[in-house]
């Protein structure tokens, strides 16, 4: 019985270990030139994901944002990321009647000087398990647009090219376990 006691404690610890690598995420955020312009850091909180954004170089004014289904930034246009991430098949938008997607967040306003630092808050999502996961299939991208997105318009809230794209993965330094096989890096770099 004490054995048994044992077992589910260490089981216990194991999976609280793994949960806690999975938040904070920090994400690289690049531009169309491949270019790192700041960071994201996506925390786990109740009732949503905290997305604390820290970039520079961007036009001044407002700047849709959104998470998009896949972990890919291909430049310079960023469609590998494909739409917005949506897994309970609702319209966009945060002032839609029958919206929001799931990836949709309030616009950033970049300053005068291009820079935007602000704390956003991704409603009913999460990093761990679960329907509404950002990690769900190797995980998503956060994706910075050219112009404001209107809250409405189908698809995507008419909020223009997709300027800046950093993804949200289990990275090295957020997963020490990750896969080291040769083979496996090979693929990718192909
Ligand atoms: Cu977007
Ligand atoms: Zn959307």
């Amino acid at each position: 019985m004490k054995k048994v006691f044992l077992v589910m404690v260490s089981v216990f610890f194991l999976v609280s270990c793994q949960e806690q690598e999975r938040s904070p995420i920090e994400v690289d955020m690049y531009n169309s030139d491949d270019d790192v312009i700041g960071t994201a850091t996506l925390t786990e909180q109740s009732g949503g994901v905290k997305v604390q954004v820290s970039v520079e170089g961007l036009e001044p004014g407002l700047h849709g944002i959104h998470v998009h289904e896949f972990p890919k930034c291909d430049s310079p246009d960023f469609k590998s990321a494909g739409s917005h991430l949506n897994p309970q098949g609702k319209q966009h938008g945060l002032m839609h009647p029958e919206g929001a997607h799931l990836g949709d967040l309030p616009n950033i306003e970049a300053g005068e000087d291009g820079t935007v630092d602000i704390e956003l808050t991704l409603s009913e999502a999460t990093l761990m398990e679960g329907k509404n996961s950002l990690m769900k299939n190797e995980g998503t991208s956060l994706i910075i647009h050219e112009k404001q997105d209107d809250g409405v318009s189908q698809p995507a809230g008419d909020a223009g090219a997709r300027v800046a794209c950093g993804k949200i993965t289990l990275s090295e330094s957020n997963n020490p376990d990750s896969p080291t096989d040769p083979t496996e890096s090979n693929e990718e770099e192909e």
